[in-house]
């Protein structure tokens, strides 16, 4: 594919705290950095996610007495996986991966605020009704066609590719531009459920 006007780079959470250093390391996080810095030269348009959590975050395994991470409770929203504190807002562990080329983004999307509601979708939080803004941001901007890069593959992207998805938006995932965490098989199930919703899967290379 040839990167058009109508095309956006989404670049997902290449944060401190989800490379190998960090509080919840995504394993060989930190490889996405060289190629996601590259992707970014071929898109007009590029945006960031940060995950950016209050302290009392209900997604936070120490905010849970008797709970551990990686740990699933039941939530009002549904199941939640409890992880270790990560993204605190302002933290350092919060801030963009060194070294990721954030000069051309225009635009940056936080997610994760609301104490009570996890958001791993840049588009819609957990309790799936609070949404962040990206759609229309991009919709006002005549962007059809998203490719989605960064942390983590079963996590943050595959929720925000499947809500693009559901919002209209052509979808394409980088194969080689992202890493997953891997929590009881859902690495090969974030595949599964982004290929069953037509989000296309292609290799870096194919990008020119
Ligand atoms: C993420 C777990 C918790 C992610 C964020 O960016 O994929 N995963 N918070
Ligand atoms: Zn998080």
């Amino acid at each position: 594919m040839t990167p058009a006007a109508s095309d956006l780079l989404l670049v997902i959470d290449v944060q401190v705290d989800f490379l190998t250093c960090g509080a919840l390391p995504v394993p060989q996080g930190d490889a996405v950095v060289g190629p996601i810095n590259a992707l970014q030269q071929k898109f007009r348009t590029v945006a960031l996610t940060q995950d950016w959590h209050p302290a009392d975050h209900v997604s936070f395994a120490d905010n849970h007495v008797g709970r551990a991470p990686f740990e699933t409770v039941a939530l009002p929203y549904g199941a939640q996986v409890l992880w270790p504190r990560h993204c605190v807002q302002g933290s350092p562990g919060a801030g963009f991966a060194p070294g990721l080329a954030t000069d051309r983004a225009s635009l940056v999307i936080r997610k994760g605020l609301d104490p009570r509601v996890d958001s791993y979708s840049a588009f819609l939080e957990a309790d799936r009704a609070t949404r962040t803004g990206l759609a229309g941001a991009l919709r006002e901007r005549g962007i059809t066609r998203l490719v989605l890069c960064g942390l983590a593959t079963d996590f943050c992207v595959a929720w925000s590719a499947l809500d693009a998805r559901a919002a209209g938006f052509d979808t394409v995932v980088v194969a080689d531009a992202v890493r997953g965490i891997d929590v009881d098989g859902s690495l090969a199930q974030a595949w599964a459920r982004m290929e069953a919703a037509g989000v296309r899967r292609i290799a870096a290379a194919e990008i020119g």
